[in-house]
């Protein structure tokens, strides 16, 4: 089936509404997302080797910002027979739907759990993995660590949080570096100057990165001992942290 084309910032919006996950979003979702995240398969397909490698039977995956599925999906065939439980959360409603109607089709679907429900809220239940891709940044600051620390606690002994992150450089030149690599990846997956910088500014407050110090640093104050960053691309920064 033909992915339909995200276009939502290709005309000028005056006033430009603060980006957020509604069902124009939720449409065009795996278009937006491969375009706009280097590397976003691979490293989907990398965090569902290492999700199948440490989990532990009787636990739970929870896939934290699961939006449409798109982890759900690898994770099923990274699997293949083999039993296991996750709860996928997402607060933003048309999400949860796609992605349940996604599922329903699906042999061994019911694995899966998807559930409309805010991550700051829910009580992790005896989880060995936890994915939290592309969605910490979108808490208030102040709010990560309590969100960080119930990861911490709840994890099991050996069980491991899987995180991506948009990240930004501590030192300007380093950063802008970054920005200017990064938007020439958008404009070479056809996004125009107008789309970039709308984007940019709906995300302005809404997506607030972090520097890789900062997120180690987190890490380390929550308790986790055993960090690895084992991929990154300028802003874009996936970690490993198991729990001793
Ligand atoms: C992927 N992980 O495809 N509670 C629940 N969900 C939230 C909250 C919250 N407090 N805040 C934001 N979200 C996915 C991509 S997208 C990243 C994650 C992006 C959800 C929000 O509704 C959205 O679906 C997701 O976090 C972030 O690998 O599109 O840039």
């Amino acid at each position: 089936m033909q992915m339909p084309k995200d276009t939502i910032f290709s005309l000028e919006k005056k006033p430009l509404p603060p980006f957020e996950f509604n069902e124009q979003v939720v449409r065009v979702f795996d278009d937006m997302i491969e375009r706009s995240v280097p590397l976003y398969r691979e490293t989907l397909r990398r965090q569902a080797e290492l999700a199948t490698y440490f989990y532990q039977q009787g636990s739970r995956i929870y896939d934290l910002g699961c939006s449409n599925g798109n982890f759900g999906m690898v994770l099923l065939q990274s699997m293949g027979a083999r039993s296991f439980e996750m709860c996928a959360i997402d607060n933003s409603a048309p999400m949860i739907d796609a992605y349940r109607k996604r599922l329903a089709p699906l042999r061994g679907g019911e694995r899966i759990r998807p559930l409309e429900a805010d991550i700051q809220k829910v009580v992790l239940e005896n989880p060995s993995v936890v994915i939290l891709n592309l969605t910490l940044q979108f808490l208030p600051p102040q709010e990560r660590d309590a969100l960080m620390g119930k990861i911490h606690s709840a994890l099991s002994s050996g069980g491991v949080l899987l995180m991506t992150e948009k990240i930004i450089h501590g030192a300007a030149e380093l950063s802008s570096l970054q920005q200017r690599f990064y938007y020439d990846f958008k404009r070479e997956n056809g996004y125009s100057e107008l789309e970039i910088s709308q984007k940019r500014e709906a995300l302005e407050n809404v997506l607030i990165p972090e520097t890789v110090e900062d997120h180690c640093d987190r890490l380390r104050r929550v308790g986790f001992r055993k960090i690895d960053l084992w991929l990154k691309w300028f802003n874009f920064a996936s970690f490993l942290a198991v729990k001793g």
